[in-house]
């Protein structure tokens, strides 16, 4: 039996470089935790690099990302992060991005940009291929880093200037088609946050310099997000959509979309306090902080006029194309899913993005009958391809306990020499802090369920 070494970690040989002390310059729980569990180390201002277990969370996400989108139907493909500076000046948005953008020269001193964003060059990849609005509608999508010299990097991968993004661009022939194609994002987007573990409130927002005229932030309450938003309480009971959500149909789509956007709920800048008054009774008006894990555009043709990215309609006639495009921050989301599900002893990763499931711990190293309860264990684990980070440090319980507990895995499998003589091992649940005695198998099954 090949067993992937990746998903089942020995912490006595796994990188794993944990902090003691909490680290001055982190202002916010996510990043505190995150530094100490060893999952990220900055590299300069606002840029990281993820250590193993940060990576194994934004792998997780990602996938997730990944999932939700091609379930939609968009499609995945990958653009470089350095771009030409020509695509920008047609666009003209090469001079309005100012100072957030990263100017580079290459050797022949052409003017280079590292993308903050991707819609002139999926604009031009569009426009040099597609001529008809039969080969419409398309939405393509990458995950791609991205980077922007934001005045104040903070919150670590919060508000980084290198950060991981998908972004997907849906181009169709006209508005009423990218509506549809709006709408499919926007209920992608709905699934995609609450399989993580989060409740995101889709709200009316800004475009900023991506521009356009309708537009949502996801946004996940937070006392520590920098925005401020207003919703109505309900949006925050509503149901998760099931993964038979009928993306085909542009009726049932429009239907959830209605659904969630009846209810009030908008962020600063296009917060209306007399309508939120009106339309919210005072025991329902929710007013908090949030963070924005994901926005969505639709902007028409703003960018296919300019780069020339037409289709010939069924008349005959050159007409731009209608796009919008829709962004999701996978690296903001670990510390975003962080800030939602920790407690006071550290993270508590909800299951579908823990970096492992289970963390084996073995109280007494050396001794023959926990050494090989633990081996059995971790092997089994494996064999069953349950992810297991196993301690076999010679460490006190109550480092153990504490590391473990930092780290935030979903189960605690706890093996000491008083419990094997009686037959059983603790398991743990770390979100209800439950602990129960149980023979191993009992333990393995309901790790399992
Ligand atoms: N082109 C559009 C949509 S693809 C776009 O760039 N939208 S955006 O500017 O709103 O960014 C999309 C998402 O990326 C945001 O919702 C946010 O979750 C994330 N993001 C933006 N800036 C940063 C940053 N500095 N650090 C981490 N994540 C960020």
């Amino acid at each position: 039996m090949n067993i992937d070494t990746s998903n089942a970690v020995r912490l006595s040989q796994y990188f794993l470089p944990t902090l003691k002390e909490t680290p001055q310059e982190a202002q916010i729980v996510s990043h505190r935790y995150m530094l100490r569990a060893g999952m990220v180390r900055q590299a300069s201002a606002g840029i990281y690099s993820w250590l193993p277990l940060g990576f194994r969370v934004l792998k997780k996400i990602e996938q997730i990302v990944r999932e939700e989108q091609n379930r939609s139907g968009a499609q995945e493909l990958l653009m470089p992060t350095i771009q030409s500076a020509d695509l920008w000046r047609q666009s003209g948005r090469y001079d309005d991005y100012g100072k957030e953008m990263l100017r580079i020269q290459d050797r022949h001193d052409r003017d280079m940009l590292y993308g903050p964003t991707n819609e002139e060059l999926i604009t031009e990849i569009f426009a040099a291929s597609v001529r008809s609005y039969r080969d419409l509608p398309q939405n393509l999508y990458h995950i791609q880093w991205k980077f922007r010299d934001e005045v104040r990097p903070r919150f670590g991968v919060m508000r980084g200037r290198e950060f991981y993004m998908k972004d997907a661009y849906s181009f169709d022939l006209d508005a009423e088609a990218g509506r549809v194609a709006y709408n499919k994002m926007f209920v992608a987007y709905l699934r995609t946050y609450a399989r993580m573990g989060l409740k995101a409130v889709p709200m009316r927002a800004e475009t900023g310099p991506i521009g356009g005229d309708m537009s949502h932030e996801f946004i996940i309450l937070a006392d520590t997000g920098e925005s401020e938003v207003f919703c109505h309480q309900e949006l925050l009971d509503y149901d998760i959509l099931g993964e038979n959500v009928d993306f085909g149909s542009a009726e049932t789509i429009q239907g959830y979309v209605d659904r969630w956007t009846s209810l009030y709920a908008a962020t600063d800048e296009m917060h209306d306090p007399s309508r939120f008054e009106a339309e919210v009774p005072e025991d329902k008006r929710v007013s908090a902080r949030g963070i924005e894990v994901g926005h969505i555009f639709f902007f028409g043709d703003k960018y296919s006029k300019p780069l020339g990215a037409v289709v010939t309609n069924s008349e005959g006639q050159e007409v731009p194309v209608q796009m919008g495009s829709y962004g999701v921050g996978v690296s903001r989301l670990v510390g975003g899913v962080i800030e939602a599900c920790h407690d006071d002893d550290g993270i508590v990763w909800p299951e579908a993005v823990a970096p492992f499931k289970v963390g084996l711990i073995n109280l007494r190293v050396g001794d023959e009958a926990c050494d090989k309860a633990c081996a059995d264990i971790y092997a089994k684990l494996a064999e069953n391809e349950t992810e297991v980070m196993y301690d076999d440090r010679d460490e006190r319980a109550g480092v153990k306990f504490s590391d473990m507990d930092l780290i935030g895995l979903p189960w605690q499998l706890i093996v000491g020499p008083r419990g094997l003589k009686n037959g059983v091992v603790e398991v743990k649940n770390r979100k209800t802090g439950e602990r129960d005695e149980m023979s191993l198998d009992a333990a393995l099954s309901r790790i399992a369920g």
